[in-house]
């Protein structure tokens, strides 16, 4: 069955597309980002996400091409938006542990956006707490620099989720947190989770970092992360991943 599931996957390969959801602005309600997030599109299975086909394409020694895929499809409708005159925003992208393992990262990630034309600036780059575990800390901190100095902007994603995130904070040129959706899942005033993200709030602002609230399903909950200062949500409160025409006519439309 595993040659079958590799015939499946190189046959499919094609079939593996960004989608992107909307990043909104708290205090104006635009939308000011764009997070890609892989889909694919399987015409039994309807539209798969990360959890059912990343583990598998992973496991196949295909998580390399598969992000290498991302990468070109997310740099080519980026071109697009350009030559169309789409109001631009900064496009957010997951990078997963299993490509910090791999030497030539940083030519990698660059590669697609430089041959394509589209600054490096308008590139955030996704790490989980993960990417950062087990990791040799001085190398990691030495290729984030690079991106950073390349324009790139990092960000910490899932942010409380993960393991000794305060060192994170000082060893790496982190520009924005993003507050993990458990918490905002339950946010009530006076909850633990409010706590935590009040916590949070302060200390990116006191950093100096951005700060995204993700998963955010309610008004109750955009208020609140808005009263706090939050800077800006993410959520189906205000839209899923889209397709790249959909993200296309939202920045139409809302930028
Ligand atoms: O969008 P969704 O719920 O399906 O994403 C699930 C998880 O998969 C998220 O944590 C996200 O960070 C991760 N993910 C989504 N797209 C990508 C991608 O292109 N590359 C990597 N490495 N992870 C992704
Ligand atoms: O990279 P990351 O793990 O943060 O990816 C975010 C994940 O959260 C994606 O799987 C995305 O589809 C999902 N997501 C986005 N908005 C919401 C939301 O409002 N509620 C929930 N439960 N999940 C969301
Ligand atoms: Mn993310
Ligand atoms: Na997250």
């Amino acid at each position: 069955t595993s040659m079958l599931n590799v015939a499946r996957v190189a046959v499919r390969d094609a079939l593996v597309v960004p989608y992107y959801q909307p990043k909104i602005c708290l205090s104006t309600g635009r939308i000011v980002g764009l997070e890609a997030l892989l889909r694919w599109r399987d015409d039994l299975l309807g539209v798969q996400g990360p959890d059912t086909i990343a583990a598998a394409f992973e496991d196949l020694g295909l998580a390399i091409a598969m992000s290498d895929r991302m990468l070109g499809c997310i740099a080519d409708d980026m071109r697009r938006w350009i030559d169309r005159g789409v109001p631009p925003v900064p496009v957010a992208v997951n990078l997963s542990p299993a490509e910090f393992r791999h030497d030539g990262l940083v030519d990698r990630i660059t590669r697609p956006f430089r041959q394509r034309g589209v600054p490096f600036e308008r590139i955030e780059l996704e790490i989980t707490e993960t990417v950062l575990l087990g990791r040799d800390t001085d190398r990691l901190a030495a290729t984030l620099a690079t991106f950073h100095d390349h324009g790139f902007r990092i960000a910490l994603d899932d942010f409380g989720t993960g393991y000794a995130s305060l060192t994170h904070l000082k060893t790496f040129p982190v520009d924005v947190i993003k507050i993990d959706k458990t918490f905002v899942s339950n946010l009530r005033a006076e909850s633990h989770d409010a706590a935590i993200v009040d916590a949070i709030i302060t200390l990116a602002k006191r950093l100096d970092m951005a700060v995204v609230a993700e998963g955010v399903e309610q008004d109750e909950q955009a208020e609140y992360l808005a009263r706090r200062g939050c800077n800006y949500a993410q959520g189906y409160l205000y839209s899923g991943a889209v397709p790249a025409e959909a993200a296309e006519a939202l920045l139409r439309a809302g930028a």
